[in-house]
């Protein structure tokens, strides 16, 4: 440092001091921009003629024009009358984090109160992020089944848990319990953290760049902050 420098030196250590201030609050800003989980809403109709990602056990999908919750088509499942439950995947999301909570509703047209037909808002996980059928197990839980008075709501919420090897949640909607059991399922709604992919059968959401592109400002910043460190 030159004498020149000398003599303002205690005004220089004010003004960079301010500026680190200044970076910090700045940092601390985006982090907390980036950090708080903030949520995705996927809702889904089956308005484009689609059907389903997938499927276990016997059971039919179909586009059907003739009832509908919304606009003018739904999702028809027809249960094959297989062992097991038949159920059909109207909803996967990958990208998750342990903890995270995934919510999914859909209404089921259902006019039998008994249980044959019936329809069943339910879920599993899968292992591989590239395959919806790669299924590893279930925590067993989901919604009660529909009331049997025409359209009735289902929804869930479910806790993420990566487990051993849990890398995506499929969202199904059963059918019960007996050959030929029919249901309809409507206006689907998925929500998961904006971080994750949902996908249903007529789309897939990116995650959102918002967080991602505020952790690189963010980390630019501490760069610089760590450059202005060097230089003093
Ligand atoms: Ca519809
Ligand atoms: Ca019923």
């Amino acid at each position: 440092m030159g004498a020149s420098c000398v003599q303002s030196h205690d005004y220089q250590n004010e003004k960079k001091g301010m500026m680190m201030k200044q970076i910090m609050i700045l940092v601390v800003g985006l982090l907390l921009l980036a950090g708080p989980v903030s949520a995705a809403t996927v809702t889904y109709s089956w308005e484009d003629g689609e059907t389903i990602l997938g499927s276990y056990s016997a059971i039919t999908a179909t586009n059907d024009t003739t009832i509908a919750h919304s606009g003018n088509s739904s999702l028809e499942l027809v249960d094959g009358g297989a062992s097991g439950t038949p159920q059909a995947y109207v909803g996967w999301v990958t990208g998750l984090l342990d903890g995270d909570t995934v919510t999914a509703s859909f209404w089921v047209y259902d006019t039998t109160l008994g249980t044959s037909p019936s329809g069943r808002l339910w879920g599993h996980y899968t292992r591989d992020v590239t395959d919806i059928n790669s299924y590893v197990g279930s925590p067993g839980v989901g919604s009660d089944y529909s009331d049997g008075t025409g359209w009735s709501y289902l929804e869930y919420s479910w806790t993420f848990n990566s487990g051993t090897d849990n890398n995506g949640w499929v969202i199904e909607a059963r059918t019960y319990s007996g050959l030929n059991d029919t249901i309809w399922v409507d206006d689907l709604t998925i929500i998961a953290p904006d971080y994750a992919t949902i996908y249903t059968a007529g789309s897939t959401t990116a995650p959102a760049p918002v967080p991602a592109a505020a952790w690189l400002f963010g980390s630019g910043l501490l760069g610089l902050l760590a450059i202005h460190r060097r230089k003093a």
